[in-house]
């Protein structure tokens, strides 16, 4: 008897048929009222989840008694009550590794954007504005050669740190829970106390999770240590930072411009004040998405959801308490 598996996330005709091959699937459309209501009804039933992007808590998984894998298409975990599934011995599993070198990818893309004002440029070439030769008026920021802060020092910091290093010569700080010296080895980067981070980096990056101990890390106290010239970028998660503290910080120039792809609400409110301002770069939570990248991601899914419902321990198993239960 096949096992029924519920899909949030739509993929790929080959990892569907794989799926079926394999379970019983109901695949979730979207994420709309008329989905979620199809999702709840499919829950009682359900052995396996699969997908990314909606909020799994105790209310929604008590309405699933059989479930026993969560396969998450994502590094980050915040959507998941953590503590809930290992007391059920749901095994709950991500898709790092996988997105690693795109999302440091768009962390640099961002740095660019951001320093070289790539986005407010194009906008006006775009509208017809560019009548003369570009002035002071509109001159962005270096990138190489000036320091790069990195706040979460994981995988994701380490390929930034990569492409400072070695692609644009930038000195690099970091802070994280604790030193790494192996990237200390590897790109020259020398542990800073959050603070003194902020002070002294040209761009400050944060590529750490959200948990209750990151939940808005950034606030005004921080942003204010930072400088007129400081460039924040954000590639991790919205709620790592007061976002009303970081609209007051860009109004009142404490930090010279910020690069952001994620926000506390997503998606980004289009009343939202970051996106009256010109210093702002704005993306759609683009980190992992990449054709190639997000397929992959998709498969390491389907990899950790059919081992888990085989009885075998996934690749990526978050929550390794769940495992010996
Ligand atoms: C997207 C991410 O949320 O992996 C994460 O944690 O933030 C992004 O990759 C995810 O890819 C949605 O499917």
């Amino acid at each position: 008897m096949k096992k029924s598996v519920v899909l949030y996330k739509k993929l790929s005709a080959p990892l569907m048929a794989r799926l079926h091959e394999h379970a019983e699937v109901t695949l979730i459309d979207a994420l709309d009222p008329p989905g979620l209501a199809k999702l709840r009804d499919a829950l009682p039933g359900a052995h396996g989840l699969l997908g990314a992007s909606l909020r799994l808590d105790a209310a929604l998984l008590d309405l699933a008694p059989q479930l026993e894998a969560v396969a998450s298409v994502s590094v980050g975990v915040d959507n998941y009550d953590i503590e809930y599934l290992t007391r059920r011995g749901i095994l709950l599993s991500n898709t790092p590794d996988v997105l690693t070198e795109t999302t440091a990818d768009t962390g640099f893309a961002l740095i660019l954007a951001t320093a070289r004002r790539v986005v407010e440029l194009a906008d006006m070439v775009r509208a017809g504005q560019w009548h003369k030769n570009i002035g002071p008026a509109h001159f962005g920021s270096d990138v190489h050669g000036k320091t790069l802060g990195i706040i979460g020092m994981g995988r994701i910091g380490e390929a930034l740190a990569q492409r400072g290093h070695f692609g644009f010569g930038m000195p690099v700080l970091y802070h994280s829970h604790s030193p790494k010296p192996q990237v200390e080895e590897r790109f020259g980067a020398q542990y800073r106390r959050l603070n003194d981070l902020l002070q002294q980096a040209d761009f400050v990056c944060l590529t750490l999770p959200l948990t209750a101990e990151t939940e808005r890390l950034i606030g005004a106290q921080e942003f204010a240590l930072m400088g007129p010239e400081t460039i924040f970028i954000n590639i991790s998660r919205g709620k790592v930072v007061d976002e009303a503290a970081l609209v007051e910080a860009l109004q009142q120039r404490t930090i010279r411009a910020a690069g952001l792809d994620v926000f506390e609400r997503e998606p980004l409110p289009h009343d939202s004040p970051l996106l009256r301002l010109n210093n702002v770069v704005a993306t759609p939570h683009i980190g992992s998405a990449t054709h190639e990248t997000r397929e992959a991601m998709a498969e390491c899914a389907v990899d950790n959801l059919l081992a888990a419902l085989a009885g075998q321990k996934p690749k990526n198993l978050v929550n390794p308490g769940a495992w010996m239960q």
